[in-house]
């Protein structure tokens, strides 16, 4: 069955190169977990030393208002889809392995039986159809059932784990069953190692495997996503100091794969984009998000504006800062046309191509974007913000003067906020349908 989805799916993606093949970068996309925007030196944190993702900002370019969704599946499902996840395709229970079925039904494993479905053409589907290497080195979470394995949505390897998280000396899951979840590939097969290192590693293999083609490495990075783990299995230290520890391991990582680049002599023919998926995980004090308001999991600036940085030289000017808007939704018709691979045709995207904001610094044409979870809602035109978030009742923000979402102005403006708030319940109409639980629930 998956063997002729996939036929499907494949013919209906051009291959054809738009661009010259020499003038194919390869691209590196490695994704924080849970990564606040406060807790980079690029970013004005001052307790925690990044020398190398800082580095990236000094060669490269830094965004100021780049969003993600709030939690980490849905940003992942538009990632991969260029869409909004909401307006991504969901499977249902009659499409999961008789195993999972089985397990559903003796209620093992119900949170977790929602998937993407087999139907959605990925990115990764894109870029392996237009003669990309593809490689998933981390976090998939897009689906807990063998059947989501992201081999089965175009990735040519994997190594990393299915789930939310796994423990960063055990890799096993901390929910659900509590089982082993490290791959490699389709097998599972643990390793010893702290899981951000072994990631570093496959991610430099990887690299050096495949200098002489074109290829796609998503590096989806546990850290700093809970349990607060350093290196040390027994490690008396504080969650504060592991957390600063895990965030100091994934910068190391990040030097060591931009390193990998450089001794390929690949740097130059690389775009490496360094991200966040959300923001910091429900503030304790040391995961709080800055200047803004709010964490993982919220509709407000601290939920979902989180670090971007994009390093090309040659290609991004050095020491460059961006306050253009963008979203994760935009890296799929980005990518696809640095490859020169056609676009589905058959699709709606709802992300745009900003390979013109990130070279030549174009701006792009201004657009509405709405968040939606578990009941709170926001949408964004321009420096304007409508946030629906519960009991507080509508608030209207102007983020230009007003970053911090403090000074309510829906007062001053009744009529815009009003236009805001039918544009989104549209925009909710029509892509909600059939949207799954999950969006509704925390996960
Ligand atoms: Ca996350």
């Amino acid at each position: 069955m998956i063997k002729s989805i996939l036929g499907l799916v494949f013919t209906s993606v051009c291959a054809v190169p738009a661009v010259a093949q020499t003038d194919r970068p390869n691209i590196v996309f490695i994704m924080a977990d849970d990564l606040g925007y406060s807790s980079l030196g690029c970013y004005g944190n001052t307790g925690i030393r990044t020398p190398n993702i800082d580095r990236l900002a000094q060669d490269g370019l830094r965004f100021t208002d780049y969003h993600s969704h709030v939690f980490c599946t849905p940003t992942r499902a538009s990632l991969m889809t260029g869409r909004y996840a909401e307006r991504a395709a969901w499977v249902d229970d009659a499409q999961l392995s008789p195993v999972f079925q089985e397990q559903r039904k003796a209620n093992i494993k119900q949170r977790w039986a929602w998937g993407i479905s087999l139907d959605e053409v990925t990115i990764a589907r894109v870029l392996k159809q237009a003669g990309y290497r593809t490689g998933l080195i981390g976090k998939w979470h897009l689906g807990y059932d063998f059947i989501f394995h992201p081999m089965n949505f175009g990735f040519d390897e994997f190594r990393g784990y299915l789930g939310g998280n796994v423990d960063y000396h055990t890799h096993k899951a901390l929910f659900g069953l509590k089982e082993l979840d490290w791959w490699n590939g389709k097998t599972i097969k643990n390793e010893d190692g702290y899981s951000t290192d072994l990631l570093s590693d496959y991610s430099v293999d990887f690299i050096e495997k495949h200098q002489k083609e074109p290829f796609f490495l998503y590096v989806a990075q546990e850290a700093p996503h809970e349990p607060w783990q350093g290196r040390g299995v027994n490690s008396a230290k504080s969650p504060v100091e592991n957390y600063r520890e895990q965030i100091e391991i994934l910068d190391e990582s990040v030097g060591r794969i931009r390193k990998a680049l450089q001794d390929n002599h690949l740097e130059k023919k690389t775009l490496l984009i360094f991200c966040s998926d959300n923001g910091p995980a429900y503030p304790r004090g040391f995961t709080d998000s800055g200047i803004l308001k709010g964490g993982k999991g919220k509709v407000l600036e601290g939920g979902h504006r989180v670090p971007f940085l994009a390093c090309y030289p040659g290609k991004i000017p050095a020491g460059t800062v961006c306050h253009e808007t963008a979203v994760v939704m935009d890296m799929f018709p980005t990518f696809a046309a640095l490859a020169g691979a056609k676009m589905p045709n058959s699709l709606p995207m709802d992300g745009v191509d900003i390979s013109d904001l990130l070279f030549k610094n174009n701006k792009i044409q201004e657009r509405t974007l709405h968040w939606e979870m578990d009941g709170q809602w926001a949408v964004r035109k321009g420096v304007w913000k409508l946030v629906g978030a519960g009991d507080k009742g509508l608030e209207l923000f102007n983020l230009h003067e007003d970053i911090r979402e403090v000074k309510n102005l829906i007062k001053d403006y009744p009529a815009y906020a009003d236009s805001l708030e039918e544009n989104h319940r549209e925009w909710f109409k029509e892509v909600s349908i059939g949207m799954p639980s999950m969006f509704r629930t925390k996960n």
